[in-house]
């Protein structure tokens, strides 16, 4: 069913109730697109534009998807949730990580809370369920005449068939759990889950736990490919202060800020 104006809104209402608390999450506008290239790209131009924090874009249909490194992500429309938040974060840049693994731990909560099995966050921020890729997370730095903005992408598979997916790796709430999803619903839980997770972003001993506990990466040998480096193999052992995950290699342990990481098997 396709996403109205009036269901995002009444969505978005769950945020009314922790609004007092959140500071740091108010929804200010909210922007409903039948079809756009990226909502990523969208919701950067408006913040280059001064939108405030709190601007939330979601789009039934995206062009052209962004993963990481110029990947894609790719969606069916109507099928998913592909969408993205505008936040001029008030904490100092080195903190910003947290908010994107917060942002992780966010969805996989939220499809714990609709069912899902073994939905669990793979370092740093994509979301697996039972192994197999349901989210990714795209979390970009605008640099603004306002000052520098966090545009928080996520893209959440919820109705597709195998055949609608691009990878035999990846997989849907509907294949998860043999049952169809109200996307509203899954956006409002999102959406309040979004709230506290920020909240929590900002207390080092409450985020830490929480990521440790929604993470699928530690614990594991994992192999990481890294930007401008030969890849590594070794076991992820924990993350750090900064969120950057640790990993035993060669006797020692690096930690890495950013790679895409494997799952090769667990450590022991
Ligand atoms: C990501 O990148 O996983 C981040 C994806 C973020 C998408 C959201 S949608 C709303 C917002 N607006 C945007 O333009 N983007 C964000 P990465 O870790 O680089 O993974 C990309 C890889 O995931 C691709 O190369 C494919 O292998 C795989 N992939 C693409 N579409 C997928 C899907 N629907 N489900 C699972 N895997 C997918």
């Amino acid at each position: 069913m396709p996403l109205t104006h009036a269901a995002v809104a009444a969505a978005s209402e769950a945020l009314e109730v922790s609004r007092d608390a959140a500071a740091v999450f108010a929804l200010a506008e909210i922007v409903l697109l039948d079809v756009t290239d990226s909502t990523n790209k969208y919701a950067a131009e408006r913040a280059r534009d001064g939108a405030a924090t709190g601007l939330l874009v979601v789009a039934e249909q995206q062009t052209s998807g962004r993963g990481r490194l110029d990947r894609r992500w790719e969606s069916p429309a109507g099928a998913g949730l592909t969408l993205s938040l505008l936040l001029r974060p008030d904490v100092p840049a080195d903190e910003w990580p947290w908010i994107g693994l917060m942002a992780a731990v966010a969805v996989a909560d939220t499809l714990t809370a609709h069912g899902v099995a073994r939905a669990a966050v793979k370092w740093p921020n994509d979301v697996l369920a039972g192994g197999h890729k349901i989210a990714g997370l795209l979390n970009e730095r605008v640099e603004t005449p306002s000052g520098p903005a966090l545009i928080l992408g996520i893209g959440l598979n919820i109705d597709q068939s195998a055949a609608e997916l691009p990878l035999p790796t990846a997989t849907s709430m509907r294949l998860a759990t043999g049952s169809a999803h109200n996307r509203a619903g899954v956006l409002a839980s999102l959406l309040a889950q979004l709230s506290q997770a920020l909240q929590r972003a900002a207390d080092p001993q409450a985020r830490r736990t929480a990521y440790l506990q929604s993470c699928a990466t530690i614990g594991q040998i994992v192999r990481v490919e890294l930007p401008a480096e030969a890849p590594l193999t070794g076991e992820a052992r924990g993350i750090d202060a900064q969120g950057r995950l640790l990993v035993a290699t060669g006797g020692r342990v690096r930690p890495i800020s950013a790679g895409d990481v494997v799952h090769v098997r667990p450590a022991r």
